[in-house]
This record gives structure tokens, C-alpha cells and sequence, in this order.
């Protein structure tokens, strides 16, 4: 039987929630209009007044905001409330640039965390359950977001945050985690780590994951799953619509069912804007429909995805996303051909190799260099040069296969690729350092 945390929200009828978008809407725009100058002035400047957005089509007349206009107005330019009646800060784990800050009132928390809250029982959560959370707390809002998420729920809560892998398993056996929570590869690594002390997947009392906050696939599912005995669920959110919990996976696991009594989501051509159709693959963008400190309206997520109304077997209406399937900013180009680091997983793990790779780029003689560096698991280890080559070879033409371009492998040794506590370094681009 399938349990929900808000039933009659996550069921409602199509009818009642654009009924309950449309009126949220045209309140939020209203708000944003009289309360963020930043944005009143650049509907002022698209001629466009919030009595000309009444229903959700109307969207569409509204400007985008996007990552630039959050530095141009940062730190306050875009809150929508007194600071006195904020509550919370919260900001990216971005290294590059000024980071995104995004305010939070009460109301604002307690909506977030009843987002969180809606995907831990999605993953099967209940007041029974041990959550082991191990996604950063402090500023980076994974670790706080699935805490106020878990505590809703009544699970009893570890706040474990990232790092200290020892201490980790030792609380996890310890205190029978049964939920974990943390990126997907720290959860790889997590099962590594338990295998190498001979902890066998049936030992361990977890039974379920939710892992985010960075791309992987399906292959990077399964591998998860067996090593730590469990069932893997996706949860995707970014800290200028809150953090995680923006949408999250239910048992069925074809797509996260997206909170759209508090986010209206379109998908649109990033080259022209344009709003494209359902079931299209484009750029995700996003509309707050009831925050009050940090409102955005149509923001530009970079992510490109893919949305659909199927209906699901778990009983939620809420329209689905598919798993980003890479930024529209962090696509590589590599000698004019689009790769996604998703398809460079995607062709390992089917290979049967474990997830720790990273990918260099450099450029040589005007030339792109494109790198693989590959981890062999204890078992993939030989002493035979022959082996080893031979192998690169055939990971080298699976990979030109897949992407029309082939890149140089190189297989090393178990732990020679640094492991990662929160998202895993998996690009070096070093052709930026000689433009
Ligand atoms: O990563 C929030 C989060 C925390 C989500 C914990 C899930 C779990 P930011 O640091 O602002 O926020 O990064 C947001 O991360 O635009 C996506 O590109 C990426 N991302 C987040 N979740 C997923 C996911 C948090 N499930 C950016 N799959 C987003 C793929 C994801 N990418």
C-alpha cells in the first residue's frame, strides 16, 4: 500500500491543482510586483503588469530570471520580505563566483521540509524509521532540508552530515540506520567502504536511500543498490527554489513527481525561450508559487530535462521529470561534439567498472585532449600490461560508440581517484586555463 505524507495534495485532481497554481499565481506575482524592485522593473520593462497574469498560459508573458541576476542582485535584491521576517540563510556549494544566498521565512521552512518530508515517506519513511543523514549541513541546504524533512515524519534523526566515513558506519551499524540520505556518490562510496571491512549488504539495517543533489544513472542505481542492500530513490532540488524536495521519486521510479502545489515548472528551448510542449526536452525553468522571502518567478534552472503527466502507479498527480540529463552550461563540448559526463558513467558501469572516474579535458596543438581516468575494482586488478591495455581499448570503443568521439582510457589503481563526501569532482577542465 502506497503511503503519502499530504495524501490529499500529492492525489488531487488535475483541475484542483492548476485551480490552486492559478490562484497562488496570481498572488505571488502580485507580491514579487509590489515587494522585489529588481524584478518589478524588468516587468515594467517587458510591459507587463500583474493584472495581465490570470491563469498558468499567462506565465509565459512574464521575464526570466536567471544565475546572472541573482549575482547582479545579490545579497538582497531579489528578497521579497523585511529581513527582520527572515528566518534562515541558506547558499550553493558553488566555487566559482559569487555563491546564490536565498532567504527563508517560517512559513518558507515548514514548506520546504513538507517537501522533504513527501519524499521520505515516498522512499517507504515512517516514524518507524532511523535516518542517517549525510548530506552537508551549514550553509549547503541538503543536510538541513532532509532534517526539517525527517523530523516532520517523526523518523528518529541522525544528523550525521558529510565526512568522517568511519564514524559513519560505525553510527549506521550501531543505531540500525534503516534511511540514508546523502549524495549518490558518497553512497557509492559508503558501500565500498562497508565491503572492505567485510560488512556483507544483508548486515546492514538500511533499506532505503535518497540520494541527490548531483546527475546519475540508472547503471550508478543498480550498483548502489547492491552494494548496500537497498532501494535507491532520486530526489532533485536546488537552493534558489529552497533546496531538495523540489520533486522527488515514489516506488515507481520512472521520473520525480515535482511539489507542483508550490512550483509551477515548464520546459523550454534554452537557445530561444520558447515554452515547448510536454513530453519535449529542454531546459527546466521554475516558478515559486507561495515563497515569501526569496520569490522567484521563471528561473532559469539550467537543467535539461524532459516532463511527463503519465499517470502513476503510485496514486500521485503530479506531473514527473525525468532525471536531468545534464546543464545546459555543463555540457562539454570536446572537438565540437556535445558529451554529457552522464553518458561517460553510463558506458563504465555497463562495462563493469566501479563509478570513480574523472574526465580531463586540456587543449594540445589547437587540438582538444580528452581523458578518462578509470578506478579498476580489486578484482579488475592485473599485473599483465597486456590485460590492462586491452581492456582501455574495448572501454575506448564502447565509449566511441556511445558518443561519437572517442576518448583516451586510462585504468589505475583502486582509491587513486580522490573520493568525494558531497558532490564528486568528476570534470577538469583545463582548456579554460589557456583561453
Ligand atoms: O544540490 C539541493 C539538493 C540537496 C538536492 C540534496 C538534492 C539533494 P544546489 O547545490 O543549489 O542544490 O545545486 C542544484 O544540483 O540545478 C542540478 O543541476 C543538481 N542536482 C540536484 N539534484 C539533482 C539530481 C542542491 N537528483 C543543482 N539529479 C541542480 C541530478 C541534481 N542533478
Amino acid at each position: 500500500m502506497t503511503n503519502y505524507y499530504q495524501k490529499d495534495i500529492e492525489t488531487a485532481s488535475r483541475e484542483e491543482i492548476i485551480r490552486i497554481q492559478e490562484e497562488k499565481l496570481r498572488k505571488q506575482v502580485r507580491h514579487v510586483y509590489d515587494n522585489v524592485p529588481y524584478y518589478r522593473a524588468k516587468m515594467d520593462e517587458k510591459g507587463v503588469t500583474p493584472d495581465d497574469i490570470q491563469c498558468l498560459d499567462d506565465i509565459s508573458k512574464l521575464p526570466f530570471l536567471c544565475k546572472d541576476d541573482l549575482r547582479d542582485a545579490y545579497p538582497y535584491g531579489l528578497l521579497g520580505v523585511d529581513l527582520k521576517d527572515c528566518v534562515r540563510i541558506q547558499s550553493t556549494s558553488g566555487t566559482t563566483g559569487k555563491r546564490v544566498v536565498a532567504f527563508y521565512t517560517q512559513n518558507d521552512i515548514d514548506i520546504w521540509e513538507e517537501c522533504c518530508a513527501r519524499a521520505i515517506v515516498a522512499a517507504g519513511g515512517t516514524k518507524d524509521d532511523v535516518c542517517h543523514i549525510s548530506y552537508g549541513y551549514g550553509l549547503f541546504t541538503g543536510g538541513p532540508g532532509l532534517n526539517g524533512g525527517s523530523h516532520k515524519v517523526g523518523c528518529l534523526t541522525l544528523p550525521m552530515s558529510s565526512g568522517n566515513t568511519e564514524r559513519q558506519l560505525q553510527f549506521m551499524m550501531d543505531l540500525g540506520s534503516t534511511i540514508l540520505c546523502c549524495t549518490p556518490s558518497y553512497a557509492a562510496y559508503l558501500g565500498e567502504a562497508l565491503a572492505e571491512k567485510n560488512i556483507k549488504p544483508d548486515e546492514n539495517k538500511l533499506k532505503a536511500g535518497i540520494f541527490g543533489a548531483e546527475p546519475w544513472t540508472e547503471e550508478m542505481r543498480q550498483s548502489i543498490e547492491k552494494s548496500l542492500g537497498i532501494k535507491a530513490y532520486d530526489i532533485y532540488g536546488l537552493t534558489e527554489t529552497s533546496g531538495p524536495g523540489v520533486s522527488f521519486e515514489c516506488e515507481e521510479q520512472t521520473g520525480m513527481h515535482i511539489n507542483e502545489d508550490h512550483f509551477y515548472a515548464e520546459i523550454i528551448d534554452p537557445d530561444t525561450g520558447e515554452v515547448l510542449p510536454e513530453g519535449s526536452k529542454g531546459e527546466l525553468v521554475f516558478t515559486s508559487l507561495d515563497k515569501e522571502a526569496f520569490p522567484l518567478l521563471r528561473y532559469r534552472t539550467r537543467d535539461i530535462c524532459v516532463l511527463s503527466r503519465k499517470p502513476c502507479s503510485c496514486g500521485r498527480t503530479h506531473v514527473k521529470m525525468s532525471k536531468p540529463m545534464g546543464r545546459s552550461d555543463d555540457m562539454l563540448i570536446i572537438r565540437g561534439v556535445n558529451v554529457f559526463p552522464s553518458q561517460i558513467e553510463t558506458v563504465l558501469l555497463k562495462e563493469g567498472y566501479p563509478p570513480n572516474y574523472q574526465i580531463e579535458l586540456d587543449r594540445k596543438n589547437n587540438t582538444d585532449t580528452f581523458d578518462v581516468y578509470v578506478e579498476m575494482s580489486p578484482d579488475q586488478m592485473s599485473d599483465k600490461i597486456s590485460d590492462i591495455q586491452k581492456r582501455e581499448k574495448d572501454i575506448e570503443a564502447a565509449m566511441r560508440t556511445m558518443l561519437g568521439i572517442g576518448p583516451k582510457i586510462h585504468l589505475v589503481p583502486v582509491k587513486t581517484i580522490a573520493r568525494s563526501e558531497g558532490k564528486a569532482v568528476r570534470v577538469v577542465d583545463k582548456r579554460k586555463l589557456h583561453d
